[in-house]
């Protein structure tokens, strides 16, 4: 197995504006679905002041590039940059970024900048989100303006992040607004819509004759089945394809497989519902297949999986509380836990095979694919702070675990380009809030002031060295 990194690997950490921006009313930002949900009257956190990165950033990229940060994932607020979503520019929202990618690239660590990561504009969710399609045009004319704004310094772009989370937890889950349950139909016809307006957005970039890359972030949950049974290896097959098969063919093939149709629509028929497409949408499938750069792919945990044949539940551990989490879907299949397979204390087994097994997967279904980035990894925990100090060695050992199924990856061919941990800084949670953390470095919320953890130092001998380091081998 390689030990060493290749050469120009990034050493990255991820944020997300809604995440980490704070400032949700300034300098004429417009509101997005999530601040009429997180400021609804009973919430228990909401968006301000997060890590109050729209005035931090500079304490941020520097401390990004003390410790050999060389990559960040941001993204843009589309309501910062487009207040009512459409319409008129705010200039404000558009210096702001400005200033930020230039900072970014001032201090090396390169900016890797998400068009759209779950933020909506909040009158486009109050009709009909991503179900209606005239979204799909307002997301491109969006797309536009910040390609001519920002694409010439801007290298790596993703259109969506995670597309499967918008549809599974808004849809089927309900701990996303707009919180409806095992609505099975709607979450696979977002999924689609979504892929058309990422396909779009790609295909008016390759236009653009910009210098950059672009490709998409997605959440590549591993599927196991609990025992080797043909019931439960179904039940993993459909639940592969609704999270993952059906937009990874989208993004790659161009089409959907006739497979994956065999299981998208025993999925929809148990259901009752139908997919709507247009012919247009494959002639955009396939022209972006055919130009995508890269892919982000986000991985935290892997399901295992038990035939599951009784009414829909989802108990959603939003607090920590361990073995709370419950989650079956009607004629797909029950998440269950495996006795062998630790978990963190909001469930999420950890799982690094899985990981290993996504990448491989990707180089043998995908063979088109170019490049992987490990866009987020990483491991949620209620860090102590002890004086000044936290030590975060579950955390480290997490993610070492995790890079060492890059690394084997890697070593049989896996083209590998970076990886960025979720997260930079501590940051808010979407639907856990601020005790769940995920930084390198630890944010005080009430003075915002930042402390590097010991995994912060850790991830800088790493970097520094190009290899994994052992959780006390720390940087001089
Ligand atoms: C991913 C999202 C991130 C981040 C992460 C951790 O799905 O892209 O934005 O939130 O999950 O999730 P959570 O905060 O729910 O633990």
């Amino acid at each position: 197995m390689a030990q060493k990194f290749p050469d120009g690997f990034i050493f990255g950490g991820a944020t997300a504006a809604y995440q980490v921006e704070g400032a949700t009313r300034e300098d004429g930002r417009g509101p997005c679905v999530w601040d009429e949900y997180m400021n609804r009257p009973g919430a228990r956190f909401n968006a301000d002041p997060a890590s109050d990165f729209y005035h931090q950033y500079k304490q941020d990229l520097q401390l990004a590039h003390d410790f050999h940060i060389n990559g960040i994932r941001i993204s843009l607020s589309w309501t910062r940059i487009l207040p009512d979503g459409e319409g008129k520019v705010n200039q404000a929202g558009i210096d702001y970024y400005n200033k930020l990618i230039d900072e970014c690239i001032r201090q090396g660590v390169e900016p890797f900048v998400t068009l759209h990561h779950f933020d909506t504009p909040l009158p486009f969710f109050q009709n009909g989100h991503w179900l209606n399609r005239d979204l799909i045009d307002k997301f491109v004319a969006y797309a536009k303006i910040c390609f001519e704004a920002f694409g010439d310094r801007v290298m790596k772009w993703a259109t969506f992040n995670e597309p499967w989370s918008i549809a599974q937890n808004g849809y089927l889950a309900g701990n996303f607004p707009p919180h409806e349950t095992f609505q099975i139909e709607k979450a696979i016809q977002i999924e689609h819509n979504l892929m058309v307006a990422h396909a779009k957005a790609l295909n008016l970039y390759k236009s653009m004759n910009l210098p950059g890359r672009i490709g998409i972030v997605h959440t590549l949950e591993g599927k196991e089945a609990i025992t080797d049974t043909p019931k439960n290896n179904h039940a993993r097959d459909l639940d592969d394809a609704i999270s993952n098969r059906f937009m990874l063919d989208a993004c790659y093939l161009g089409r959907y497989s006739e497979t994956t149709m065999g299981f998208i629509n025993e999925i929809l028929q148990k259901n009752g519902g139908s997919l709507l497409t247009e012919e247009q949408d494959f002639v955009e499938f396939a022209k972006a297949a055919a130009q995508i750069d890269f892919l982000g792919m986000n991985y935290y945990s892997s399901h295992f999986l038990q035939a599951y044949e009784g009414e829909s539940q989802v108990v959603n551990n939003s607090t920590g509380e361990k073995g709370t989490s419950v989650f079956c879907l009607k004629s797909i299949g029950a998440r269950v836990s495996n006795s062998a397979v630790p978990t963190t204390d909001w469930d999420w087994p950890i799982y690094p095979e899985g990981m290993y097994k996504q990448l491989k997967r990707i180089a043998r279904d995908y063979p088109n694919y170019k490049e992987i980035f490990i866009s987020e990894n990483g491991m949620g925990y209620k860090d102590d702070f002890v004086d000044g100090k936290i030590d975060d060695t579950p955390r480290i050992e997490y993610v070492t675990r995790h890079l060492e199924a890059v690394l084997k990856a890697i070593s049989e061919g896996v083209h590998v380009g970076g990886y960025y941990i979720w997260s930079l800084m501590d940051v808010l949670s979407w639907s856990n809030g601020y005790s769940k953390r995920y930084g390198l470095f630890y944010v005080d919320y009430a003075t915002q002031k930042r402390y590097p953890k010991k995994s912060a130092y850790w991830y800088k001998a790493m970097s520094r060295r190009g290899e994994i380091v052992g959780a006390d081998d720390i940087a001089d």
